[in-house]
């Protein structure tokens, strides 16, 4: 579908929505949200409300524009994630999960990937004094039980959606951004060592293996500052992406966490960013943070894999996609 035609198919959202398949979607969503909920709690965590504005969020959101307002006087924020705030509950709770709405206005390109939304939601979780290695445990399991829950409790949904749908099975494979940069090189991408996986590659990774695939040690050139440089290796962070298997691309992206007051400071002002727009944020590193670890997953992106849709925007009720107007 072009542009315009994407947008009045949009537009008529609630002749989509009473459409079987929609239904069936929806549905299945229902059964992924509670899945993720309680599993979540049944391994220790709880569910805390985040906030949608604050005077600073997420710097890491890959060419996306954040959305500033005015808040009486002072310029504020609609969160692109909630990161920041899931640190600072890692200082009063070991385990925290929070599933909130995103802003990130994306390029329009980002249409092609059939993967974008302008608003999305994403369940961010924390760990208290835990390893990226420990994240990626609680994110393999999580993802298995929600597969498994939905294959037993919307077994017609998925029939009638002509999805069969594997099982994961974990612990999935590891492989380095470096090394993954090298494999997609010999398939032919143009590709920078320093710099994110652009999207086609992704998507041609996720496709060429034939399960969930775990990219770690990603380079401090490629993401947000907050994700921790590993000491006994300078520019390489300790921190990992989920990928979809069949084509369906990033999943899950998260790490371990910088806490150090020195490094944080010193990573914000070499990423060009003002310091003092994080002022809460670097004043509460200084007084002492606890160590941690976690990921966010969208839910979207998840129901889109689940149900094996094309396209995003038939995985979300209302979906706004990337430079389209609907309701
Ligand atoms: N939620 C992600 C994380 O926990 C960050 C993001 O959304 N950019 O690392």
């Amino acid at each position: 579908m072009d542009k315009e035609e994407l947008q009045s198919h949009l537009q008529a959202r609630y002749k989509d929505i009473k459409k079987p398949e929609l239904k069936a979607v929806i549905r299945i969503q229902d059964e992924i949200l509670s899945a993720l909920r309680d599993h979540l709690r049944s391994v220790g965590f709880i569910e805390i409300l985040a906030p949608i504005i604050g005077p600073v969020t997420d710097p890491g959101i890959r060419g996306a524009s954040q959305v500033s307002f005015d808040y009486y006087g002072t310029q504020f924020k609609i969160m692109s994630s909630m990161i920041l705030y899931k640190q600072m509950a890692g200082n009063s709770f070991d385990k925290v999960f929070a599933l909130s709405p995103n802003i990130r206005l994306e390029p329009e390109v980002t249409r092609e990937t059939g993967r974008h939304l302008s608003e999305f939601r994403q369940l961010d979780l924390e760990i208290a004094n835990a390893s990226y290695f420990d994240a990626m445990t609680i994110g393999e399991q999580m993802v298995t039980k929600v597969v498994e829950r939905v294959k037993i409790n919307c077994a017609d949904d998925l029939e009638a959606l002509h999805r069969d749908l594997k099982i994961p099975k974990p612990p999935f494979k590891k492989v380095t951004h470096n090394d993954a940069i090298e494999l997609l090189m010999k398939k032919g991408f143009q590709l920078n060592k320093g710099e994110e996986i652009p999207w086609s590659a992704e998507t041609a990774l996720s496709k060429s293996f034939g399960d969930f695939l775990w990219l770690i040690d990603y380079p401090k050139t490629a993401r947000g500052f907050y994700d921790r440089e590993d000491e006994d290796r300078p520019g390489i962070l300790r921190d990992f992406d989920l990928f979809y298997p069949e084509g369906y691309g990033k999943a899950i992206s998260g790490g371990e966490r910088e806490y150090e007051y020195e490094k944080v400071a010193g990573r914000i002002l070499s990423s060009g960013e003002l310091p003092e727009a994080y002022k809460w944020y670097l004043q509460m590193l200084k007084e002492g943070t606890t160590p941690s670890a976690g990921f966010g997953i969208g839910v979207e992106r998840l129901t889109r894999y689940i149900c094996g849709k094309e396209y995003i925007w038939e995985a979300v009720p209302f979906p706004k996609v990337p430079g389209i107007v609907s309701p």
